[in-house]
């Protein structure tokens, strides 16, 4: 009996960093910040309860509907029949095989999209993809709703993987710090967001590095419609939501008309801007973009922006961009005019100059750290061709066998028969959900693994209870970390859940495919195989860490790969010496117009950087829906992870909605008050947070709050996707348009 309430602490990881965990017996009792962080999230301390909420997924469950009769109606209402695993499993494997086997298995989708939980083996995406390829194949996605947009339309303009540019080659915190005079960040940098990163990292060190960087005199200026997007002491710039492309080619036109523009710079290291400057002066029709223009849409001042300029010019200036400005719709705009405004400031490739993308938008950008490769999962091959943008699964649900525009190529919807969702929840996640709800009724089945009841668990055919990672062991590492973790099983599966690899180990065996999906190895073999790989490829380059039993009696460690000094950019060889270091586009410089992308054809994304109008923004105002609605993501939590625990917290439920006091006022809110939040699309619930910190017109309400039953009628809770619409950005990045979005706000009585 002493045993089982004796109290054991470790230490675990995960994508909002580490932290320490007391167990009693079989629970998780507590959760507190790893003594290393020096700014730890708050995040793990409703752990607890999340883990043992009563929302837990306890045995497989099949919705009665489909059980009875393959009926499809029912998705969303209908209630479920417990099953044990042997059955649950026999029956979904028996509906994938005639899947398979009547309409192929490019009928399957598993993109499956989604953060679940970190470890490097037990990663629910790289499972599910493992095992549909292990059965012939499925559907996949391409790109993130984080940067779909931007992974499209950044290879065109800088030759290089989006991704690859902002996690390897951009200027590191130091290099800011001890270079950059003029921080010019889009969207803000906000310490909120750098809280989580995929896999976590341990030392959050964002807030930190800005302080330094206001105390050091630098002057840094949040533009966006929010203060709050940066911490205090950077200075704000009010503008508009989906303006920035705009205000970008205001401070351009400075350049060019005042002749502050690098013409040495451009000549050298850039093509096309000879016909991209008739665009900028007018001359091509009739519409100088000039600051007064620019102020216009943008709501800045044309004086500040002239300003701004003039400052931009004559100091080491980095510009940044936050990954929000692409999740609108011409998100491929401010993007692009970026990489255009800081070539004609010539400072691309000096330290501390130029560009970079996401410095707030997740931990870990910005540290310089050696980079170590090993303990990927790997997925095998996908022998499916056809691959979806993944913020287009609503219509390839709605258009089945019908064309569509990706990034030059024309391609088509599959026709999906069955969905298998593990670790995502696109019932946060995507737009429109009302528009979802709907579409999701297509396929003839679906199947999810889920630990909690989540709103797309409650939407499924087939559920199968996963674990949490406290219920497992794994290994714990992320590449924008230095830190290593063995993430030991704290407790047992909490009711019948069983682990993805299980789960998906039954299904291959049971179609025939156990030996390719497993390979002969259990959950230990794997963890101890990746483990060696990793750690026979660090030995190589000079790290030791180690063996498995070592680390696990360790329980983590700080591995010596932080890179000393300075580190050395993408674009510094190039600038250099442009013939030996070209980039890798079609002119080997950067493409301020682009003879590819123009080729493309596409109004919505011609061959240089244009300011297009959004079809929602405050310019086009409407009387049904008045504000701008922007949608960040949650500073309490990952999304929509944890959330059935923090909505029991007395009066956290519904969500914020910030408001600027005129709009309230005007409305007759007070702040504290239940409003509805609507527009066409649906509606829901929030509570007013009345704030001078928020531009007049717009307001801001977080993701990550569950769908309610009801769908979109008014859902309880504030899910601003009942709100959002569901639009690629462009025919070329066809990324999530989520901040594109216009509703009003009304006092809700009773
Ligand atoms: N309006 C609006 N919408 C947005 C955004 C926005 O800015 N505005 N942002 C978008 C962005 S950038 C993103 S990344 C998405 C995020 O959307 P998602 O990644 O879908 O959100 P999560 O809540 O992290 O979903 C992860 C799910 O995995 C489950 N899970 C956790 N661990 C495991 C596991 O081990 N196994 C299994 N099977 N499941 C597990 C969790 O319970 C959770 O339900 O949202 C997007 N949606
Ligand atoms: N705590 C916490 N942190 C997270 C996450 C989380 O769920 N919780 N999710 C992580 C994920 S998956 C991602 S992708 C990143 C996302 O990182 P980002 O994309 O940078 O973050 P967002 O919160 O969507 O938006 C940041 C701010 O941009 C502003 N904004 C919106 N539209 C515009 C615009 O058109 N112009 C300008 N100038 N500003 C605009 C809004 O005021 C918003 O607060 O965050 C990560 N960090
Ligand atoms: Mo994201």
């Amino acid at each position: 009996m002493a045993r089982e309430t004796e109290l054991r602490t470790r230490v675990t990881t995960s994508h909002w960093g580490a932290f320490e965990v007391d167990v009693a017996g079989e629970r998780i009792v507590a959760a507190r910040p790893f003594a290393l962080d020096p700014t730890p999230s708050e995040i793990p301390a409703i752990l607890p309860a999340a883990v043992h909420h009563a929302s837990r997924i306890h045995r497989p469950a099949i919705r009665r509907g489909w059980l009875q009769s393959r009926a499809r109606a029912g998705r969303g209402s209908e209630d479920f029949v417990d099953l044990p695993w042997d059955e649950a499993l026999d029956i979904a494997a028996a509906e994938i095989g005639r899947v398979r086997a009547a309409h192929g298995n490019s009928a399957i989708f598993g993109g499956s999209y989604g953060w679940s939980s970190a470890g490097r083996f037990h990663h629910a995406q790289s499972q599910v993809h493992r095992f549909l390829n292990s059965i012939g194949g499925y559907v996949a996605s391409f790109g993130s709703y984080s940067t779909g947009c931007a992974q499209a339309i950044m290879p065109h303009v800088i030759g290089v993987e989006f991704l690859k540019f902002l996690y390897e080659h951009q200027d590191g915190w130091h290099t800011i710090h001890d270079h950059t005079e003029t921080l010019v960040m889009f969207g803000g940098i906000n310490p909120k967001n750098s809280q989580v990163s995929m896999g976590g990292v341990t030392e959050h060190e964002t807030a930190g590095w800005i302080g330094r960087f206001v105390a050091r005199g630098m002057r840094c200026v949040n533009i966006g419609p929010q203060r709050t997007d940066a911490p205090d002491g950077c200075a704000w710039l009010p503008v508009r939501p989906g303006s920035d492309t705009a205000l970008m080619l205001g401070l351009a036109h400075v350049l060019e008309t005042e002749g502050l523009a690098d013409r040495a710079f451009l000549n050298r290291c850039t093509t096309g801007y000879e016909r991209f400057r008739p665009y900028l002066l007018g001359e091509s029709d009739d519409v100088p973009k000039s600051p007064e223009w620019a102020a216009a849409i943008c709501g800045a001042d044309a004086g500040e922006i002239r300003a701004l300029a003039h400052r931009m010019a004559a100091t080491r200036t980095l510009i940044t961009v936050a990954w929000s400005l692409q999740r609108g719709e011409h998100g491929e705009q401010p993007y692009w005019m970026s990489v255009v405004l800081a070539a004609m400031l010539g400072q691309i490739g000096l330290p501390g100059g130029g560009v970079g993308y996401g410095y707030g938008a997740i931990g870990g950008v910005g540290k310089s750290l050696i980079g170590l490769r090993g303990m990927t999962f790997p997925q095998g091959t996908n022998p499916v061709q056809e691959v979806i943008p993944v913020a287009r699964i609503g219509d390839m649900l709605r258009n089945p066998g019908q064309p569509y525009d990706f990034n030059g190529r024309r391609l088509t919807y599959p026709d999906i028969r069955l969905i298998y969702w593990a670790g995502g929840n696109p019932f946060h996640h995507h737009q429109d959900l009302n528009a979802l709800h709907e579409a999701w009724q297509r396929p003839e089945t679906i199947i999810v693994n889920e630990p909690w009841w989540t709103a797309t668990a409650k939407r499924a055919d087939i559920v199968f209870p996963a674990t949490t990672p406290y219920e497992r062991e794994d290994i714990g590492r992320s590449s924008l970390d230095d830190y290593l973790f063995h993430m030991p099983r704290l407790i047992p599966a909490v009711g019948e859940a069983r682990d993805d690899y299980a789960i998906f180990a039954g299904l291959a065996g049971r179609l025939g495919a156990r030996p390719a999906y497993t390979e002969g190895r259990d959950a230990q073999d794997w963890l101890h195989a990746l483990y060696a790989e990793f750690r026979s490829l660090a030995a190589e380059q000079g790290v030791e860490v180690p063996d498995y039993a070592g680390l696990k009696a360790r329980n983590w460690m700080r591995l010596p790969i932080r890179a000393e000094g300075p580190n050395r950019s993408y674009f510094a060889p190039f600038r250099e010496n442009r013939e030996a270091h070209p980039l890798g586009t079609p002119s080997g410089r950067i493409e301020i117009f682009s003879d590819r992308i123009d080729g493309f054809g596409y109004d919505d994304c011609p061959g240089h950087p244009v300011w297009l109008p959004p079809s929602e923004w405050l310019g086009a105002a409407t009387h049904e829906a008045p504000l701008h609605l922007v949608s960040p993501q949650p500073g309490d939590k990952l999304h929509s992870q944890l959330e059935a625990a923090l909505a029991d917290v007395p009066g956290a439920r519904p969500v914020a909605l910030a408001i600027h006091p005129e709009d309230a006022a005007l409305r007759g809110i007070a702040s504290g008050a239940l409003v509805r939040v609507f527009n066409p699309r649906g509606a829901c619930r929030a509570r007013a947070a009345v704030t001078a910190d928020i531009l007049p017109g717009v307001v801001a309400l977080p993701t990550g709050a569950w769908l309610g039953d009801a769908g979109g009628n008014l859902d309880p809770d504030g899910n601003p996707n009942v709100l959002t619409r569901d639009l690629g950005t462009s025919r070329l990045g066809q990324g999530s348009s989520a901040h594109t979005t216009m509703v009003d706000v009304a006092p809700l009585e009773g």
